[in-house]
């Protein structure tokens, strides 16, 4: 397959007036009819895209067209279409049920659903299938099934039919259709200039009780938006549908988004607050695309950031206000490290605005939703909070009801704030992680901080000119006192140095404060210094960040000389522990112990071979040294974190209860499972279920409660979920591929689930050292598993390949293992173009 180009970008030649769509449903054949109405508006032929179409019929202005397609669309020669206005007809048929990629129109459960972005409007019926072509649709469906949904406003309705029209010109990626057996969760909301919506939540009969999470969530958006963008909804009604059979998280339909059954239903008994919390961040997520994405939409692919990198920090932003800024900014930097810069430093290395695919899947990536939000933050950083404003406003009147690029965005910026953007747009152009150096001196009351940064070369990009930096800087004073409160440097050089005047006595610097820019900060600093800033840092980040920097070296120096954890970070990490002037969020946080994958990560970037099974049980000794360290205060701790009264998912009770399970997962490590044990069965919300059963398991412990967890919830596919993925995460790493080949055989294993498999897969390799055991079990059942997923959902399979990404960190057995997986992964007859050139990628 050939790659497409950001340069070979050409405007559509043809003007979509209006499409006009008629369904007439069926499981395994569905007919399609649509009418376009178009005007030229520049020569050329007339291409529509489509596959696996069966044609019944075309014409054009009423008379037939004999024209046969090829495997990817239709071309309607020049010659053949007239000046003025015109209309294209087509009746094709398709078949739902046998659609197991889930991109189209496929079935689920007994219900008809679609997914059309990016590229599946294609397969359900012939269409300029890109993103710069917008036009209102109208649609009617015919079915016996007693819910009919589309976009836009209901029109009309009878016994067996429906029509939706949506006045909202919008490119064919936001069309969405859901026919079923469907009950709702309704409310209502009253746009801040008067326009009445009808809310509804769409779920399974039985499942309606379980929304009321997600429509709470829904109110809040669509106020916050109104309040902190000034952005209204548009419509009379807006729809939510929950399936459960999904490729991603939801998307962002005009009117009717439709999203995986997990970021939907949630109660206190099923659902965890990482639930409460993903569904609350995802259904704001898919609400804000309606202007950030739908109402202002991308120009062609390439500018996938422009909506998902400004709608991801919209919905960061959401959740900060909602919750926590603090505890919400580090969570999104260890999600930013973990998935992000593990991606810009492989194989898969990308910039934020990628210049060319095979599979555009395959760049809904880490590196655009983000680090797209990071570089989104950075201009606010660097314009202000009023600057942003203006911009934004600016933005919405300048380009609504248009499909924007990078370009139009940044030049928004220019003309709000006078500021010239030209090195600031290498972050949307130039992939890699920069590292920043540090260097500072002190000499007569003058204290200066000298910065370097570099970019390692990614694929395609061997030159890494320097960007722009904010560094946001704060400086403490021996006893603690904040000097120089947070200010943001701007770096533009290779190598700069900044100074601060004045000063009676050397400082101790703060250094990326709220993670002012996604880089790689090396700072050499004394543990004394790490621990001074974990324990006096105003900035909660960096408070954090200096007690994650204080365990890192810990961890690192116990892998690497043997080193047993000394006094200084158990003694700086209890005091945070014990803290109850912090938010319990803040503590649990502290307490997590840095990632293996993570740790594997910065020893490579450190010139070591990552051995897993060392950091494995360095890591172990670390948490055991942690939990003799604090064994006085555990029990307290976790008794006295009990939430009185009913459950509620509020940031402050989920707070509490991180924090006791905190606590539990340490005890566990001196009791043999004697706390968690009880935990696992006096627990009344799924949050401490699931939490009880994890510290067991990881002790080699909980089978019985394993038992008991399936014979209540056998029945309920998304807690299930958790089942499956328990067992593989929490798996002696000798034992997780055997694990998880076992749980593959489980009857209620479906690979057509990508939830599901998502549980088994998904969940070996997020095992670090089970995944990279030397036996390479887990490699070999990985590979196996995507070949055989491929020819049934390859956007799953392609998603799932990324286990392989960090082959080049390790040493040479498994980099040759993972190669030949990698290998004959390529080599699989049939294989997509989705795995077929993410396999070629990471191969290199
Ligand atoms: N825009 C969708 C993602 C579509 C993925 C297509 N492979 C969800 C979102 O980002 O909101
Ligand atoms: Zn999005």
């Amino acid at each position: 397959p050939q790659p497409v180009h950001l340069s070979d970008y050409r405007p559509f030649p043809f003007r979509v007036e209006g499409a006009e769509l008629t369904f007439r449903l069926n499981p395994s054949a569905t007919r399609v009819l649509s009418r376009l109405h178009l005007v030229r508006q520049a020569p050329g032929d007339l291409r529509l895209d489509g596959e696996r179409l069966e044609v019944l019929s075309l014409s054009l202005n009423g008379q037939p067209l004999s024209l046969t397609p090829d495997a990817t669309g239709l071309t309607i020669p020049a010659a053949l279409i007239p000046e003025g206005p015109f209309t294209f007809e087509a009746e094709v048929r398709i078949d739902p049920a046998a659609n197991t990629a889930l991109e189209g129109l496929y079935m689920s459960g007994g219900m008809y659903c679609t997914q059309c972005e990016a590229e599946g409007f294609r397969k359900i019926t012939f269409y300029p299938d890109r993103p710069d072509v917008m036009a209102p649709f109208r649609v009617r469906i015919e079915s016996d099934l007693p819910v009919l949904l589309s976009n836009g406003n209901p029109v009309a309705q009878g016994t067996g039919w429906a029509e939706w029209h949506d006045p909202w010109p919008k490119p064919a990626y936001l069309f969405a259709l859901v026919a079923g057996d469907l009950v709702a969760h309704r409310a209502d909301f009253v746009t801040r200039s008067g326009r009445p919506v009808d809310l509804a939540i769409w779920v399974r009969p039985g499942d309606q009780d379980r929304c009321a999470y997600a429509m709470d969530s829904l109110i809040r958006s669509m106020r916050w938006d109104e309040e902190v963008y000034g952005r209204e909804y548009d419509l009379d009604v807006f729809n939510i549908v929950a399936v459960d059979d999904f490729n991603m998280g939801a998307m962002e339909n005009k009117g009717l988004n439709i999203f995986n059954s997990k970021y939907v239903l949630a109660s206190p008994e099923t659902a965890t607050d990482d639930d409460f919390a993903r569904i609350e961040a995802i259904i704001a997520h898919e609400y804000f695309h309606n202007w950030t994405g739908n109402r202002i939409t991308c120009r062609d692919w390439f500018q996938l950031c422009l909506k998902e990198g400004l709608t991801v920090f919209r919905d960061q932003q959401f959740s900060g206000d909602m919750r926590s800024h603090a505890v919400k900014r580090i969570e999104d930097v260890l999600t930013l490290r973990a998935r992000q810069f593990r991606e810009d430093a492989g194989p898969l290395a990308h910039p934020v605005r990628p210049d060319s695919y095979v599979e555009i899947n395959n760049f809904y990536t880490a590196t655009v939703y983000e680090k797209g939000a990071e570089v989104i933050g950075m201009l606010k950083r660097l314009v202000g909070d009023e600057g942003y404003a203006t911009a934004l406003d600016l933005y919405f009147t300048r380009h609504d009801g248009e499909a924007a690029t990078i370009e139009d965005w940044l030049k928004v910026f220019e003309d709000a704030t006078g500021r010239d953007l030209t090195q600031f747009a290498r972050w949307y152009t130039d992939a890699g992680t920069p590292r920043v150096t540090v260097s500072d001196d002190w000499q007569d009351g003058t204290y200066t901080l000298t910065f370097r940064q570099e970019t390692q070369p990614t694929p395609g990009q061997p030159e890494k000119p320097p960007r722009v930096i904010p560094i946001a800087v704060g400086l403490l004073n021996p006893n603690g006192d904040e000097i120089v409160p947070t200010t943001v440097l701007e770096m533009t050089e290779a190598a700069q140095s900044f100074r601060f005047e004045g000063l009676a006595a050397k400082p101790v610097p703060s250094i990326l404060r709220g993670f002012s820019a996604p880089v790689v900060l090396d700072r050499k600093a004394s543990p004394e210094e790490r621990a001074f800033l974990l324990a006096h840092d105003t900035d909660p980040f960096n408070k954090w960040e200096a007690g994650r920097a204080l365990a890192k070296d810990v961890l690192a120096r116990m892998v690497t000389e043997g080193a047993e954890p000394g006094p200084d970070w158990l003694d700086a990490l209890a005091r945070v522990a014990l803290d109850e002037s912090l938010d319990p969020a803040f503590r649990a946080l502290a307490l997590r112990l840095p990632g293996e994958d993570d740790m594997a990560q910065t020893l490579h970037e450190a010139g070591v071979t990552p051995d897993p099974q060392a950091i494995h049980a360095a890591r172990r000794r670390m948490g055991r040294a942690l939990a003799l360290r604090l064994r006085p205060q555990l029990p307290a701790l976790f008794d006295t974190l009990r939430e009185p009264g009913p459950f509620t998912p509020d940031a402050r009770a989920a707070g509490r209860r991180a924090l006791r399970l905190a606590a539990l997962s340490l005890l566990t490590r001196l009791d043999e499972g004697q706390a968690a044990a009880s935990a696992y069965r006096a627990a009344d919300n799924m949050t401490e279920e699931v939490g009880a059963l994890a510290c067991l398991l990881d002790i080699g412990r909980g089978q019985e409660e394993l038992g008991l967890f399936q014979a209540r919830w056998q029945g309920d596919r998304n807690v299930m979920d958790k089942w499956f993925a328990l067992q593989v995460l929490h798996a002696a790493p000798g034992e997780a591929a055997a694990t998880a080949e076992r749980l593959t055989r489980h009857p209620q294993f479906d690979m057509k689930n990508p939830n599901r498999f998502r549980s088994v897969m998904g969940a070996l390799s997020g095992n670090h050292a089970g995944f990279h055991h030397i036996s390479g079990a887990a490699y070999r059942l990985t590979a196996d598993w995507l070949i055989r997923l491929d020819p049934v959902n390859p956007q799953t399979a392609a998603r799932m390949s990324t286990a392989f990404e960090t082959w080049a960190r390790y040493d040479a057995d498994r980099q040759a293992m993972i190669r030949g997986e990698l290998q004959r992964i390529l080599a699989a007859p049939g294989l997509s173009r989705d795995l077929g050139e993410m396999a070629g990628r990471m191969l290199g």
